[in-house]
């Protein structure tokens, strides 16, 4: 077999690490994004001089290959119509309300998943052409669940992982998608399929022996070619040192005390950070603060809500409505609540800096973080990593992966509007000792377990699956 390739490591994901920008001359150029990927995968990518397959944004054309800070970056490109059915339509209206436990309704278009197979393979091909012979390929996220199949066809040397960044459904919600199969499939080209959280790996076997046929044993799953793909979980988590230590620094403890005085200083700040999307619950915790402030538990002159919702999916109607909706809400909820310059909720859609989102940690009392289903959510984590004080309450989902490891987080249901409503007022009210308590055990928790430790423990169980295949993967650790 003939390997084109040279990099023995490749990442493939929807989108690349940078943004498609115009710079300050007026040329085109590119900007890192923000995400907590990048952060993730970036030192093994250094450690190995790997080379990262995405779609940069936008639909421009004929993109060459280029070199980030050390890094090799090849851009995919994407048409108007790829862009409406791969990314739009099946990703985000069809996969991505079916893996959130139906919280919106998934659409099923035939044109829509013919995209999809096209834009797989086409990533395919693009990480066979790059990757050396054995290499390592570690395909991403729900975008590419067909890319490990049609990677292993063009290449069977290579060792290929994939990771599902967001929910693995149960069975009874997985078997609605006219295309089970083919899905399933796809990610058994893997030799590792990994998953936020137990459950959803045993989903996944479930499902494989149910609808495919595989024999299976607990976390692996036997090819009738021989092959034997392990399922298992590997919750993801965050650059704690380093949000710690900008959350330490100067300029943020200075931005974060102006902030609080911009908000006219008021006893406790509660605080959501969240793309602006229907699975985040913003609407319900939102509604639920706004009638503590209206039952009289406390005033618009004692606490305020910030709101950050990072505009997000635009084209895609839902998000669309989702959008108005809350514009509505918040509108009403100053309208009835607020008083002059003492608004209940200050809402920004927008995005910010990273020293801004410390700023914002920092400064919050309590951190509301209340999803309907979510694969992990790292603000969350992000948020106890920049309490080095070890103070602040975390008002946490059930449903979301961080409440596994999270346990001492208030932790809610957000469909129970009045369970919420007695969280929010108990973290209110909680003293010193009870927020040291719990922020001091979730921190330790954090801090054994951050990204580096998460991609070294994936690339470790990756090589074992097949120890007599494939070249050594350098870990990611940094001294
Ligand atoms: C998916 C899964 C899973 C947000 N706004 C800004 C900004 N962010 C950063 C946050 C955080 C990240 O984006 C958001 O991550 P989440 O985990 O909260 O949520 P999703 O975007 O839905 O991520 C999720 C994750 O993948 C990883 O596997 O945890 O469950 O849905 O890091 O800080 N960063 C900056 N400016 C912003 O305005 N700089």
């Amino acid at each position: 077999m003939s390997s084109t390739g040279s990099s023995d490591l490749v990442i493939v994901a929807n989108r690349l690490p940078v943004d498609r920008v115009e710079l300050n001359d007026g040329t085109p150029g590119w900007r890192r994004s923000p995400g907590g990927l990048v952060t993730a995968i970036e030192p093994v990518m250094r450690a190995n001089e790997g080379t990262w397959i995405g779609w940069p944004g936008g639909t421009e054309q004929d993109l060459k290959p280029f070199e980030d800070d050390g890094m090799d970056l090849v851009p995919m490109t994407m048409t108007d119509r790829e862009i409406e059915n791969h990314y739009e339509g099946f990703s985000n209206g069809t996969l991505w309300p079916l893996y959130h436990d139906l919280v919106a309704k998934p659409e099923f278009h035939r044109e829509w998943w013919d995209a999809y197979v096209a834009v797989n393979r086409r990533f395919a091909e693009k990480a066979a052409e790059h990757a050396s012979e054995d290499a390592t390929v570690w395909v991403h996220d729900y975008q590419m669940q067909l890319v490990p199949q049609m990677l292993r066809e063009l290449r069977p040397d290579l060792r290929i992982g994939f990771y599902l960044h967001i929910p693995f459904p149960p069975a009874e919600l997985f078997q609605q998608l006219p295309w089970r199969r083919q899905i399933l499939e796809g990610l058994l080209g893997a030799d590792l399929v990994g998953f936020q959280l137990p459950g959803a790996a045993a989903n996944f076997v479930r499902l494989v022996r149910q609808r495919v046929g595989h024999k299976t044993h607990r976390d692996l799953i036997y090819l009738p070619d021989g092959r034997t793909v392990r399922a298992g979980a590997f919750p993801i988590s965050i650059d704690a040192a380093g949000f710690e230590e900008l959350s330490r620094s100067e300029p943020v403890g200075k931005r974060a005390a102006e902030i609080r005085e911009a908000l006219g200083s008021p006893r406790k700040v509660f605080l959501g950070i969240d793309r602006l999307d229907y699975t985040k619950g913003i609407y319900a915790r939102l509604r639920a603060f706004s009638e503590l402030i209206a039952d009289g538990h406390f005033d618009v002159e004692d606490a305020v809500f910030v709101q950050v919702a990072v505009p997000s999916r635009e084209q895609v109607e839902q998000y669309r409505i989702l959008r108005d909706e809350i514009d509505r809400l918040v509108g009403r909820i100053n309208g009835d609540l607020g008083r002059i310059g003492r608004p209940a909720i200050s809402y920004l859609h927008s995005s910010y800096p990273r020293e801004e989102m410390a700023a914002l940690y920092r400064m919050a009392d309590i951190m509301v973080v209340t999803p309907y289903r979510d694969g992990m959510n790292l603000v969350a984590k992000e948020y106890v990593a920049c309490r080095f004080e070890d103070d602040g309450a975390l008002v946490l989902s059930e449903f979301a992966g961080a409440a596994d490891e999270l346990r001492q987080a208030w932790l809610i249901n957000p469909y129970d509007i009045n369970g919420m409503k007695a969280a929010l007022l108990e973290a209110y009210q909680a003293d010193d000792r009870e927020l040291g308590r719990r922020m001091r055990a979730m921190r330790k928790t954090i801090s054994q377990h951050d990204v580096a430790a998460w991609a070294d423990s994936f690339m470790a169980e990756l090589a074992a699956v097949r120890p007599t295949h494939g070249k050594a993967v350098r870990p990611a650790r940094r001294s």
